[in-house]
């Protein structure tokens, strides 16, 4: 990586008293976070100076200018002072070209991940995250092993998200119909928040999902572990997790509240009224057909906004699902 300004043991490790967090940045966890710190701080203390400046010499030239008796009128001065013209025009020329130059080499770092990194798919859809393993396992939160490489491989299944994690200092845009790309370094272990920052509708403050570092050696061993999550649960207890996991909560209670979608609670049994005016028993496979083909139908009072599980659910997975959502009695 491309220090900034000398690497974070130059003058503005000192200003920024290292990784904590501040009263405008949260604190620094991934390698990014001090360059990109220091050149936020450096932009702001510039603008800090000249405000100071500007409206110092103001003020001074308010006052000593101001019109006196003996003083009726503004005097006559020259149209030109060429020294000073070509001194307030090259120094804030440099300014610039540094900020350009300092935030294209960050903005390049951020942007072309090291060869090898460790690939992780990221799926975005209204409202919650999938992360994708490179042995096929999902989880909603994102794992990853510290002072590895890791690369997103970013799609969203519906509108434009965007991932920002503010303790890596990352953020970029999902944008449906093709992939995008983020990496990161993690530089300390525990856990930060991801958000959504692109407005995506209704639920979109609860577009939020944990970033997780693991030691590298408790990663590997996390991954085996997570990918065979299912063992020596029963299905009731493991279509309890599918639940958050899969991301139903966003849009079906537990508790009879009706959310976006129906509530779950007493619905197995209960006869469903459809938009086309037909109707069915809530079964086994009229669950199985709702997770795979929602649109199939719609209930009255709903609108068909619950996506498709096809391909994302596996014959275990709907059977327990099923089994959790006959369990809410
Ligand atoms: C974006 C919101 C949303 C998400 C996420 C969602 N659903 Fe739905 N779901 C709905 C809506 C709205 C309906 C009612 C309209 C319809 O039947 O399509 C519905 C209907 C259903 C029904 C029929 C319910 C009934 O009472 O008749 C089942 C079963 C169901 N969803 C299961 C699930 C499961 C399991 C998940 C997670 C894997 C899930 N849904 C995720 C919105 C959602
Ligand atoms: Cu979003």
């Amino acid at each position: 990586m491309v220090p900034f300004l000398g690497g974070a043991s130059g003058w503005q490790a000192s200003l920024l008293a290292g990784a904590a967090k501040t009263f405008w940045m949260p604190e620094q966890r991934s390698t990014f976070a001090s360059d990109v710190d220091a050149l936020f701080y450096g932009v702001l203390w510039i603008c800090v100076f000249f405000f100071l400046l500007i409206v110092a010499m103001a003020a001074f030239f308010i006052v000593k200018y101001r019109r006196t008796d003996a003083r009726p009128r503004a005097e006559k001065s020259s149209h030109h002072n060429t020294t000073l013209e070509v001194v307030w025009s090259v120094v804030p020329l440099i300014i610039v070209l540094w900020i350009f130059v300092v935030g294209f080499r960050g903005f390049m770092d951020l942007r072309v991940a090291p060869q090898g990194a460790y690939e992780i798919g990221v799926t975005a859809e209204k409202w919650n995250w999938t992360f994708t393993y490179p042995n096929g396992y999902e989880d909603s939160n994102l794992h990853v092993p510290l002072g590895k490489p890791v690369k997103l491989i970013m799609s969203s299944r519906d509108v434009i998200h965007s991932f920002f994690v503010p303790d890596f200092r990352v953020k970029f845009d999902i944008v449906p119909g093709r992939y995008s790309t983020v990496w990161f370094e993690a530089t300390q272990t525990g856990q930060s928040p991801i958000y959504c920052t692109e407005y995506c509708g209704t639920s979109h403050s609860n577009m939020l999902a944990t970033a997780i570092v693991h030691e590298p050696g408790e990663f590997d061993s996390w991954l085996a572990a997570a990918a065979n999550w299912m063992e020596g649960l029963s299905p009731t207890e493991a279509g309890e997790i599918l639940y958050t996991k899969k991301g139903c909560v966003q849009c079906h209670s537990t508790d009879g509240s009706v959310g976006v979608g129906p509530s779950f609670r007493g619905s197995f049994g209960n006869t469903r009224a459809f938009a086309d005016g037909s109707s069915t028993v809530m079964d086994e496979n009229y669950i199985r057909e709702s997770i795979l083909n929602p649109t199939a139908k719609v209930v009255v009072g709903f609108d068909p906004v619950m996506p498709t599980f096809q391909g994302r659910f596996d014959d275990d997975e709907l059977a327990a699902t099923i089994a959790y959502i006959k369990s809410l009695k």
